[in-house]
């Protein structure tokens, strides 16, 4: 992935990028949304802005710059503050008392302004605010844009004899989002339609409800996974990577009432116990209505996981209610896991991982072949007809340094159209674990409700 390319997938996580249908200052309806405000917000998302628009010119050609007001004023100030051009400031109406400037600063007839504006749509608004600059005696001659909407306007500009450098355009962030998943097929043609004038078709597609999932699904596991999240509101596993029974028993019953199930990597307990540490599990698991999900990851030949699966100390399958596997042994691999239900692991949360599309699809395939698999774990979108599982959720962090790469859970939900969230470190390192839980749920079954709206 290229910096540009990264760059604009952080910028995207603020949220400055929308899809769906909106009704612009024009009246016209959009398939999509920009606002760019948000990046001030971020200090190092704007400092790493400030550089690339900074690139896409060359300094010594300006004495000053002036951002259009308001969401390009912090974007000139952190170009002005990295490039040590002399900031102006250009109101939107001028002053009535006092002086009555439009352009405020310190500045002299027959010096070069370079403008800064944060989106380029007809490019009207542009051609107002240029003469009010060039009537103090400033001349402009070019333009740095962060996003063209490509509809009409850098070509307008252009034609005016102005030089418009624009960072990304529209296209290219589509394909972009593409690339990672994050935009689908139909967006990306309403986009399309809408920029060459076609006739947009706003229809959305409806999300399956955890209800309406019940409804469809025969596997006894899958249905309890979605009783228990309609009854409790919660959409929330709770990883419990720690190290002693005692930790996993505290832990489950601090987290215990928020939960659908706990996730638990068995074979990290050091003090491991069959009957004292899953027996009292599995009554808290009972006692609080939630599940457990061992996240075994098998990945052998079909013979092997069998033995795995119930033998050892750990005897997984005597009370595990969902396990993970990979997929990788290929297809029988995964019948030999009865009476649970199975998590095949589709797509990997860490960076490098082997998990490409080619991989996926492979996997989904499989996966949707077997019966008594109910979902996958995967950073991308899968068929409804399997639970999403997604972990690598975090409300604070983006990563561990370790390469695990987080999300928050409005953006699975909304990107990914999740089921369920998994959270390990979010919760069981927090300071007060029964409100992270409790945090963790309530924004897990909020952005669970906005993505069914
Ligand atoms: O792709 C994956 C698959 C899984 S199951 N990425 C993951 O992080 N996991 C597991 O989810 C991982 O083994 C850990 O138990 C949990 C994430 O923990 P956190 O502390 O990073 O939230």
């Amino acid at each position: 992935m290229d910096n540009k390319e990264s760059f604009l997938l952080e910028c995207y996580k603020l949220g400055i990028i929308k899809f769906g249908k909106f009704t612009l200052k024009s009246g016209i309806e959009s398939p999509f949304y920009v606002d760019l405000r948000p990046l001030a917000s971020d200090p190092k998302i704007l400092k790493k802005l400030s550089s690339y628009l900074l690139e896409l010119i060359s300094t010594t050609d300006f004495d000053i710059i002036c951002g259009v007001p308001y969401a390009a004023l912090p974007m000139a100030t952190a170009m002005s503050l990295q490039s040590e051009l002399p900031l102006i400031i250009k109101r939107k109406e001028a002053k009535t008392y006092g002086t009555k400037k439009l352009i405020e600063g310190i500045f002299s007839t027959g010096q070069n302004c370079l403008l800064v504006e944060d989106v380029i749509t007809s490019g009207k608004s542009l051609l107002e605010t240029i003469p009010e600059i060039e009537n103090e005696g400033i001349s402009v001659s070019d333009i740095v844009v962060v996003l063209d909407r490509q509809q009409g306007g850098k070509e307008l500009l252009e034609e005016k004899g102005f030089k418009v450098h624009s960072l990304f355009n529209i296209t290219e962030v589509c394909e972009i989002l593409r690339n990672n998943n994050l935009i689908s097929e139909e967006e990306i043609t309403r986009i399309n339609d809408f920029l060459t004038g076609n006739e947009v078709n706003f229809e959305v597609e409806k999300h399956l409800t955890y209800e309406q999932k019940l409804e469809k699904t025969n596997n006894s596991f899958a249905k309890k996974i979605l009783e228990i999240a309609i009854e409790k509101k919660s959409n929330l596993i709770a990883s419990a990577d720690v190290l002693t029974t005692k930790e996993l028993l505290d832990f489950a019953e601090k987290v215990g009432p928020n939960i659908v199930a706990l996730k638990t990597h068995i074979d990290i307990i050091t003090d491991f116990d069959f009957d004292e540490t899953i027996l009292p599990l599995k009554e808290l698991s009972k006692n609080y209505n939630f599940l457990l999900m061992e996240d075994r990851k098998f990945a052998d030949i079909g013979n092997t996981q069998e033995l795995q699966f119930a033998n050892g100390i750990y005897k997984i399958s005597f009370w595990a209610d969902l396990v993970t596997s990979q997929v990788i042994g290929g297809e029988t691999s995964l019948d030999c896991f009865l009476n649970v239900g199975v998590i095949a692991i589709l797509g990997m949360s860490s960076k490098g991982t082997l998990t490409n599309s080619d991989y996926r699809e492979n996997a989904l395939k499989i996966a949707l072949s077997h019966p008594n698999v109910i979902g996958g774990v995967s950073q991308n979108k899968i068929p409804e007809d399997l639970l999403l599982f997604t972990p690598g959720v975090n409300l604070e962090n983006s990563g561990d340094g370790k390469g695990q790469q987080y999300n928050t859970p409005e953006y699975v939900f909304k990107n990914l159209q999740t089921d369920f969230i998994i959270v390990g470190r979010g919760i069981y390192k927090a300071e007060n674990i029964e409100k992270a839980s409790l945090d963790y749920k309530i924004a897990g079954w909020n952005s669970y409700l906005t993505g069914n709206k």
